[in-house]
């Protein structure tokens, strides 16, 4: 399926003031349309060669003359030497609210539609520039929140998840053909290297799975961003570590218990990584009808969490409730905070050996590199290690599927059951063809329509 032949145009720049805005215009009349509205010196647009650039005016016809709409450079390209592989004019003018909008209405009014989200990235797709996992790229690329997310998409939109994704196609294809051509043959004369060569390729296949399947948690982390939340009874300086780790007064803090009614969600970029930080009520058996609520929205906060942090006031003996409140709390995902040391410990480290623990004296700043350490640690960012690309949701559940099939057919063949060889190989088919649903080799509409969907329009 090649794209739609029409042309199509939007504004590409964030609205808003800024010093320029870029209407984009794709399409085989896009050099047509910019003859109609642009004047400049020289020739026109359209016999100007690709790679070009050239100053003049956007004008539009109003009562019989032509009125200047904005003062701007014009670029151009020509398939296939673009971003979508056809011919491409771009404005370059003024920002602001109504520049913009008044060159694109010029080329709508010159023959151009207006372009869908994503639909040039979509375009850059059909047109075989870009397989689907690049241009899935190009959005986490746009939607980047820190470094370590702006790398991984990256890796992406330069090839290197899909190159892994080919190797295990190929291997597969390779076992595809062996297992065939086994078919050919009657039991008794079946030569040996058929099978072993297709096992060997299938192993590979699965090796390389594990690894890319293991890069699911990483990048979830980097898309949607931890979820951590800061618990524990009132008054133990909960408000007060969210202010210490942003670096600002976001938490209302103060000595009477249950001033934090409702939890406040706040970003914080640890190691390349983006944390969604939760401050939340604190945990008692509480009258009021407001902290009630408050509580339960905690609750349930520290279930969905990533990773709890769970404050104790150290300078109070723990009671009963202190103990059974760590039943909630899988200690793989939970650091606790002795907090409050300056005045002195009645609680030490070893009452909570299962648990990492981190003593801290928030109010003056101690410890807190010491749990931003403890962080990077439970939630595996290292940022050690060579750049990779990592897979995201949709990608992790094809994948799941793939190694599901993988799995089924590695345990036929070890059992050398001939008469499971046919269905083994359907089942090998199906996987390739899934696979080919990860890098767009095999699509419908409504995978498209989900990706491209989630795109600004422009991109
Ligand atoms: N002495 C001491 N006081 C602290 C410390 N951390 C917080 N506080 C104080 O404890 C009180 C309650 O803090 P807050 O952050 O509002 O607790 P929250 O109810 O758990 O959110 C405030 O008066 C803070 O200034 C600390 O490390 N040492
Ligand atoms: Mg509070």
């Amino acid at each position: 399926m090649k794209s739609k032949e029409d042309t199509i145009a939007a504004i590409s720049t964030a609205p808003g003031e800024a010093g320029i805005a870029i209407i984009r215009v794709s399409g085989p009349e896009s050099l047509q349309i910019a003859d109609r509205i642009f004047r400049g010196s020289g020739v026109a647009p359209s016999m100007r060669p690709a790679g070009t650039f050239v100053h003049g005016f956007v004008g539009a016809r109003r009562n019989g003359s032509i009125c200047d709409l904005d003062e701007v450079i014009l670029l151009i390209y020509r398939a296939p030497h673009s971003y979508t592989k056809e011919d491409v004019v771009e404005f370059q003018g003024h920002g602001g609210r109504a520049c913009a909008k008044r060159i694109l209405r010029a080329v709508l009014d010159a023959g151009a539609r207006s372009a869908e989200p994503g639909e040039f990235t979509k375009r850059a797709f059909l047109n075989g520039r870009i397989d689907l996992l690049q241009a899935e790229a190009v959005a986490d690329l746009i939607m980047a929140r820190s470094d370590r997310a702006a790398e991984a998409a990256m890796e992406q939109l330069e090839g290197r998840l899909s190159s892994s994704i080919a190797d295990i196609y190929d291997s597969l294809i390779n076992a595809a053909a062996d297992l065939e051509a086994s078919l050919d043959f009657p039991e008794e004369d079946l030569p040996s290297c058929l099978l072993e060569g297709a096992i060997n390729e299938i192993t590979q296949a699965r090796k390389l799975l594990d690894e890319l399947y293991s890069t699911w948690e990483e990048g979830h982390l980097i898309r949607e961003g931890a979820l951590v939340v800061i618990s524990g009874k009132p008054n133990v300086g909960k408000s007060t570590l969210l202010n210490c780790l942003l670096g600002n007064n976001r938490a209302i803090v103060t000595e009477e218990p249950g001033t934090t009614r409702d939890s406040i969600e706040e970003e914080f970029i640890l190691n390349g990584i983006p944390l969604r930080l939760v401050d939340t009520a604190g945990l008692r058996d509480a009258r009021n009808i407001v902290e009630r609520e408050g509580i339960q929205r905690a609750q349930a906060l520290i279930k969905k969490a990533d990773l709890n942090l769970f404050i104790y006031d150290s300078s109070e003996e723990l009671d009963s409730s202190d103990i059974s409140q760590l039943k909630n709390f899988d200690p793989e995902e939970c650091i606790i905070l002795l907090n409050k040391s300056d005045l002195g410990s009645r609680i030490s480290p070893e009452d909570f050996t299962s648990f990492t623990s981190v003593t801290t004296s928030l109010i003056k700043g101690l410890g807190v590199d010491k749990l931003k350490e403890a962080l990077i640690e439970k939630l595996d960012i290292t940022t050690t290690g060579s750049p990779h690309a990592v897979i995201s949701e949709r990608h992790h559940h094809i994948l799941q599927d793939v190694i599901n099939k993988v799995d089924s057919i590695l345990k036929v063949l070890s059992q050398s059951n001939e008469e499971l060889l046919v269905p083994a190989i359907s089942t090998l088919r199906s996987a390739i063809e899934s696979l080919g649903i990860i890098t767009g080799k095999n699509y419908d509409k409504s995978l498209l329509d989900n990706i491209f969907g989630r795109f600004c329009i422009g991109k």
